[in-house]
């Protein structure tokens, strides 16, 4: 089965996806994504330029040999752009091989451990009552666990929080990139203020739960803000609203941090959607200092990768909650709903819905119902690719917003 082809697809409905597509010599067609978001053609230079090259010619059968291959072989080892690179050619090759077995792929992964992969939504609001309206339509989508995000007293905009908390059926999904047509682009600048937010948090939950009963499996991402200790006095802070987990309480590559916070706190921490390797959860795992892991299939080299990964995390108890923004794209995403189905230590799916315009470029079959998603039985991922459709969108430069404290210091984002 020798891979004819290896062609990188930018496209931009509504927002930047980097997608690889693979075609053998027997006609079969595989697709991976390769979206790092603001960074978007640093990555497809490095699939069209130093990858696709090698590509052609070899057997798409050989996915193992293949991502060594790429890892090794490149000497540089590691980092976002070279990792989701590779995940974009494992990801396709996985496709491939499951079209050629006529197999969905999660039975490649050794078949259905569940009857679907129970999915949060973000709800977020300006004020709490616009919040509350936002849980209410997500749970009208049929959403069974949601992500709880606010604006703060004294900030202008903040992480996670939409332009519009809009009603039910309408779009109330955040996209924190911004685009602007025709360029130059410079990142938009918000201003943080970690003591405003920790004053403010505790209050918002406990308004989510006595609207919304202690059922409701609730979560929360600090998007990598505070100091250890601050994490864990919110993690402290939050106890008694039962959260099913804190996502990203400190900057990710400070693996010993979490020892602070966990010595303080019985609130569940996960991390990870910024890793981009099992090696960055080393510490984390063996001391048991997480208990969900974020990285996205996307980011991390692929199935395979996420499969090692998921494979240690299992040894320590910890489970999976795969990154589910919008800027993982529909490629991403079935290929991270095929691993959720078939881990038996899976935990939670994040899942933001993809714009129209972006599931007329990727036509997906995956379901969504009572709150738990499916990949489908199609053969493979079970996604396609339409390229009039994709062509009809070009790449339009976009940055994530910067942060910067009031002095005008820079902070994490
Ligand atoms: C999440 C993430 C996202 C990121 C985004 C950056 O938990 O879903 O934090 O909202 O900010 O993916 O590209
Ligand atoms: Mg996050």
């Amino acid at each position: 089965m020798r891979i004819e082809s290896a062609e990188t697809v930018v496209t931009s409905p509504g927002r930047n996806f980097v997608t690889l597509r693979v075609v053998t010599a027997d006609g079969l067609t595989g697709l991976g994504d390769a979206t790092l978001n603001g960074r978007e053609l640093a990555v497809a230079s490095y699939l069209r330029d130093h990858v696709a090259p090698l590509l052609t010619g070899r057997d798409a059968r050989n996915i193992e040999d293949t991502w060594q291959y790429l890892y090794r072989g490149a000497y540089w080892r590691r980092g976002p752009v070279t990792m989701a690179a590779i995940a974009a050619v494992d990801t396709a090759l996985w496709d491939i091989k499951a079209k050629a077995a006529g197999m969905p792929l999660y039975q490649l992964l050794g078949g259905a451990s569940r009857r679907g992969a129970l999915a949060y939504g973000h709800a977020s609001g300006r004020d709490v009552p616009e919040l509350l309206d936002s849980v209410r339509a997500h749970l009208a989508d049929g959403y069974r666990a949601i992500r709880v995000q606010t604006g703060i007293p004294g900030l202008d905009s903040v992480y996670g929080v939409a332009a519009s908390a809009a009603g039910s059926g309408e779009r109330y999904d955040y996209e924190p990139a911004r685009r602007t047509a025709g360029g130059p682009v410079l990142p938009v600048e918000e201003t943080w203020d970690t003591r405003a937010y920790l004053r403010h948090v505790p209050s918002v939950f406990e308004a989510v739960r006595e609207e919304f009963g202690p059922e409701l499996p609730l979560l929360h991402d600090g998007h990598h803000r505070m100091t250890p200790i601050q994490a864990a006095k919110l993690g402290k802070s939050l106890e008694p609203y039962d959260l099913f987990w804190l996502e990203d309480a400190t900057p990710g590559e400070d693996q010993a941090a979490l020892r602070l916070i966990r010595q303080h706190t019985t609130t569940p921490l996960a991390i990870g959607e910024v890793f981009n390797s099992v090696h960055d959860y080393t510490t984390l795992l063996a001391e048991r200092l997480i208990d969900y892991v974020r990285s996205a299939v996307t980011h991390t080299g692929g199935v395979t990768a996420m499969k090692k990964l998921l494979d240690l995390a299992a040894v320590y108890g910890v489970r999976s909650g795969m990154h589910g923004p919008t800027d993982i794209s529909p490629v991403g995403m079935a290929a991270q709903l095929h691993l959720d189905l078939a881990v038996h230590n899976f935990g939670i799916q994040e899942y933001m819905r993809h714009s129209p315009e972006s599931l007329e470029v990727f036509r997906t079959s995956w379901t969504f119902d009572e709150g738990l998603l499916h990949p489908s039985d199609a053969p493979g991922l079970g996604v396609d690719l339409d390229l009039d459709a994709a062509g009809r969108f070009p790449y339009e430069p976009a940055y994530l917003p910067v942060n910067r404290l009031a002095d005008g210091t820079v902070h994490d984002w």
